[in-house]
């Protein structure tokens, strides 16, 4: 079994300011990118479908520090560091899910607050391959919001970085979503028909 017409790509987070340099940066976060350029070209030749999620904050969203929350401002609506960074080569036409939005909620998950769920059953979708940054936020979230959601979900190990605000977060974010129930896969493991 491999990628067809009922699988989704999700490519989650990848904006300027979670790249170095960004506001938010996940250290080699850009190492993702051509990793997930393999994917997108896999998914677009193979039939699969490709979305991208945004982190798309108002300005003085809670989430930042000025507002008392745990992270410096980032993603703010338009602003260049809420950009996708040019180098990942989105299909023309690649859905995009903004989330996020509200002054007063966090949304780590693609799910949260968005249509990203009805969206993906109308359309047929039965499993979720989700790659992206960060591993222990919005990644973590948005496969596990996929396996509550009822989809198959793997977690594409080779196309994620994590924030890792204290040491190990990553471990345990890849435990915790294998633990949910996630698959963690690989290029190669696609390559192979292992899935
Ligand atoms: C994220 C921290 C704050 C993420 C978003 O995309 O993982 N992390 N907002
Ligand atoms: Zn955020």
């Amino acid at each position: 079994m491999s990628i067809d017409e009922r699988s989704a790509l999700i490519i989650v987070d990848v904006q300027n300011d979670f790249l170095p340099g960004g506001a938010l940066a996940v250290s080699e976060g850009d190492g993702v990118i051509p990793v997930l350029n393999r994917y997108i070209e896999r998914f677009e030749g193979e039939g699969g479908a490709i979305y991208a999620t945004r982190d798309w904050h108002p300005e003085g969203h809670s989430s930042f520090a000025s507002e008392g929350g745990m992270w410096p401002r980032h993603c703010v609506q338009g602003s260049k560091g809420a950009a996708f960074d040019y180098r990942l080569a989105l299909p023309a036409g690649t859905p995009i899910v903004s989330k996020g939005t509200e002054s007063d909620k966090e949304a780590y998950s693609g799910f949260q607050g968005t249509h990203l769920a009805e969206t993906l059953r109308e359309r047929g979708i039965t499993r979720l391959y989700v790659g992206g940054l960060a591993t222990d936020y919005c990644v973590k979230n948005t496969v596990l919001d996929g396996l509550q959601n009822g989809f198959e979900t793997f977690y594409l190990a080779d196309a994620a970085k994590g924030v890792e605000v204290n040491a190990g977060d990553v471990a345990n974010a890849e435990r915790e979503m294998i633990d949910a129930g996630a698959v963690a896969t690989t290029l190669d493991d696609l390559a192979n028909g292992h899935d």
